[in-house]
């Protein structure tokens, strides 16, 4: 039997759901061990030892341990069978990896954390929004669309023309976003990501990695 993937971390992370994401794509089955890093006192001590900053996912095959998602991503599609989920062409791989920058550095601090994490996770487990985080993160989370939709242009995928590792980074972030009244309002204003969100929301993947 083939020694299966195994993911650390928890079916809430965004970053958790990337992983989960492409390797869904590629047809890869896979473990998922429970790592909670909101947990109370953090996660577990020796988890450390995986991942020396303390969070999740981290990744091992084969006796081949890895974290960062960005590299773990990468690794999955060049390592395993099925759809490539980089393109062959430079020009949308860079394009791939530019967008893969902007979730990590502007959709998922201010979509998730600045939007999400104040009026959906907060209230959940009864703390109180910070209205003046969310007032600031709202044009931000705007620029972030505007850029993304102009990226994408008239492309059917974020990156270009096929599937590709930037649709499977912004996705879990848009679907965390979009649960507050503000981020269903806000992509109204991107015909083109709109429609990409209309496909991309209901794909298999996604529907069998959702957090709620
Ligand atoms: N740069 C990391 C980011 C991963 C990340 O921030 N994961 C979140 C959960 S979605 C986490 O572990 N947060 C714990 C914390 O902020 O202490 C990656 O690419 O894997």
């Amino acid at each position: 039997m083939t020694e299966k993937p195994r993911i650390f971390g928890a079916k809430y992370s965004v970053y958790v759901r990337i992983v989960r994401l492409v390797l869904a794509e590629k047809g890869v089955d896979y473990e998922l061990l429970p790592v909670d890093v909101f947990a109370k006192g953090g996660p577990p001590f020796d988890y450390l030892d995986r991942h020396p900053f303390g969070r999740i996912p981290a990744f091992e095959h084969k006796g081949f341990s890895l974290y960062e998602t960005s590299a773990v991503t990468r690794f999955v599609d060049e390592a395993f069978e099925g759809p490539k989920l980089q393109s062959s062409n430079i020009r949308e791989r860079a394009r791939c990896n530019q967008l893969m920058s902007i979730a990590d550095n502007y959709v998922y601090p201010h979509l998730v954390w600045g939007i999400y994490v104040e009026r959906v996770s907060k209230p959940r487990r009864g703390d109180i929004t910070d209205e003046a985080k969310v007032a600031a993160a709202i044009p931000k989370a705007r620029t972030c669309l505007k850029a993304i939709s102009d990226l994408m242009g008239v492309n059917p995928w974020l990156a270009g023309k096929q599937l590709s590792l930037a649709d499977l980074y912004v996705a879990p972030m848009l679907d965390y976003f979009l649960m507050v009244p503000e981020g269903g309002e806000m992509i109204q204003e991107y015909g083109n990501l709109e429609a990409w969100w209309s496909h991309v929301g209901v794909r298999r993947s996604m529907v069998s990695t959702s957090p709620v």
